[in-house]
C-alpha cells in the first residue's frame, strides 16, 4: 500500500470556497434567463453555489504538493521510481520531464509549449465510473450541487420557478445551426443530475462502467477527498496522457485513425445535429472501450471532459516549471465574473469540424459549479516523501 500523503496549503486551497463566487453566480444565471443561453463551449454556472464545508466529507488522507523550489540548490531530487505497488486501478507515472503545451492554430490558449518537470505519481487508469461514484454517495450521503435548490437571493431577477435542481445536457438540434450559438445545443435541464444525465427520464441503469457526469468541479473534489486521493495538476493530467511520446497530434500519436480504427470516442459526422457514432458511441461509453495510452491510461482523448486542479487562465505561466500548479485566480477573458477550473480530454462531443480540444496538448474550462452531461474526472494520488 502507499503511504499517506500529507496535507498542504495548495489542497488547502482547493478546498476553500473563492469569497468571490457569490457574487459572480448572479452573473451566470442572469446570463442563461434573459441571454437564453451559454456563451462559452464549455458552460455556464447553473446549480447553487457549492455545498457548505461542514457537507463535504473529511479528508480520508493528506496529500502533499511539491513546494517551490527557491534556489537550484534547494530543487529536491526527482520522484521517479515508484514507491510501492501501485493502489487497485491505479498506474503509476515516472517522474520526468515533457514539452507542455501545444502550437495548434484552434487551441491558442495552450501555448506556449513549454518544459515542465514533474515528480512521479499515481492516477486512475480510467475516468470515475458511476459504480465508483455511487459508492462514494452511499457511503457519505453526498448530494450533489445539481441535486440542491438554488437559493433565490443568489439568483436575483431569475423566475422562481426556473430555481430547481438540474444541469447542463447536450440537445441536439433538429437541423443546422451555427457553430457560434452553443446555446443551441445546450438546455437546462430540471432534475438532470449523476443519477439522470439526461433528466428525469434518464437513467445510468446499466452503465455502473461508464463514467459519472453531472458532476461539478466542488463534486469531484469531495470524491477525491473521500478516496484519499486528488485531483490532477493540469501538468501532471497532459504529461500522464501523452503516455510517453513528446508532442504528437493525438495521445497515441500522430495518425488519426491507425490501422483504420477509432482509438477515441468523440463526434462523427455534421456537429451539433449529426452524429453517425462511426466509433460506435453516441453518448459515453464504457471506460476503457478505446485501446490505452502508452502509460495504460484510457480515455485520456475524449469519452467525458476531466475536472483538473488548476484555476483556468488562458495562456500558461512559465515562471514555475517543477510541478507547476497553475494560477492563483481564475480568469476567463470571455466571461471573467465567472471562476473556471481546467478541464482537459475533450469529450464525446468533440470533433474536428468543432472541437479539437480531444488532443493532449488542449484545454478546458467550466465554472466551479456546474456539471454538465459530457463532463466527470479522474484522481490522482501522490506518495508522501520519504
Ligand atoms: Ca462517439
Ligand atoms: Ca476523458
Amino acid at each position: 500500500m502507499p503511504q499517506k500523503p500529507r496535507k498542504s496549503a495548495q489542497d488547502r486551497r482547493e478546498t476553500t470556497v473563492p469569497s468571490k463566487i457569490s457574487w459572480r453566480r448572479p452573473a451566470a444565471i442572469l446570463v442563461l434567463f434573459l441571454v437564453g443561453g451559454l456563451t462559452t463551449f464549455a458552460m455556464i454556472g447553473q446549480g447553487p453555489k457549492r455545498p457548505p464545508k461542514e457537507t463535504l466529507p473529511e479528508p480520508a488522507t493528506e496529500v502533499k504538493t511539491a513546494p517551490v523550489p527557491s534556489s537550484p540548490e534547494s530543487i529536491p531530487p526527482l520522484r521517479i521510481a515508484a514507491p510501492g505497488p501501485a493502489p487497485e486501478g491505479m498506474v503509476w507515472i515516472p517522474g520526468g520531464a515533457f514539452l507542455m503545451g501545444s502550437d495548434d492554430a484552434t487551441t491558442p490558449d495552450a501555448m506556449p509549449i513549454h518544459k515542465v518537470t514533474l515528480d512521479g505519481f499515481w492516477i486512475d487508469k480510467t475516468e470515475v465510473t458511476n459504480r465508483q461514484f455511487e459508492q462514494f454517495v452511499k457511503e457519505t450521503g453526498y448530494i450533489t450541487v445539481a441535486e440542491k435548490t438554488p437559493d433565490p437571493k443568489d439568483f436575483p431577477g431569475a423566475p422562481k420557478e426556473l430555481l430547481v435542481p438540474g444541469s447542463l445536457v447536450f440537445t441536439p438540434p433538429a437541423g443546422k445551426v451555427s457553430l457560434s450559438e452553443h446555446y443551441a445545443w445546450w438546455r437546462y435541464v430540471p432534475g438532470a443530475n449523476w443519477k439522470h444525465p439526461e433528466g428525469p427520464g434518464s437513467s445510468i441503469e446499466g452503465h455502473a462502467d461508464h463514467p459519472v457526469v453531472q458532476v461539478c468541479w466542488d463534486d469531484a473534489l469531495a470524491y477525491a477527498v473521500w478516496a484519499g486521493k486528488r485531483l490532477p495538476t493540469e501538468a501532471q493530467w497532459e504529461y500522464a496522457a501523452r503516455g510517453g511520446l513528446e508532442q504528437k497530434r493525438f495521445v497515441w500519436g500522430d495518425e488519426l485513425l491507425p490501422q483504420g480504427k477509432w482509438q477515441v470516442n468523440n463526434w462523427q459526422g455534421d456537429f451539433p445535429s449529426q452524429n453517425t457514432a462511426a466509433d460506435g458511441y453516441v453518448k459515453t461509453a464504457p471506460v476503457g472501450t478505446f485501446a490505452p495510452n502508452g502509460y495504460g491510461l484510457v480515455d485520456m482523448a475524449g469519452n467525458v471532459w476531466e475536472w483538473c486542479a488548476d484555476w483556468y487562465q488562458p495562456g500558461y505561466q512559465t515562471a514555475r516549471d517543477r510541478d507547476p500548479q497553475g494560477p492563483d485566480s481564475s480568469y476567463d477573458p470571455a466571461e471573467p465574473q465567472i471562476p473556471k477550473r481546467v478541464q482537459r480530454g475533450g469529450s464525446f462531443l468533440c470533433s474536428d469540424l468543432y472541437c479539437t480540444r480531444y488532443l493532449p496538448g488542449a484545454r478546458g474550462k467550466g465554472a466551479t459549479d456546474s456539471g454538465t452531461s459530457h463532463t466527470g474526472f479522474r484522481c490522482i494520488l501522490i506518495p508522501r516523501k520519504g
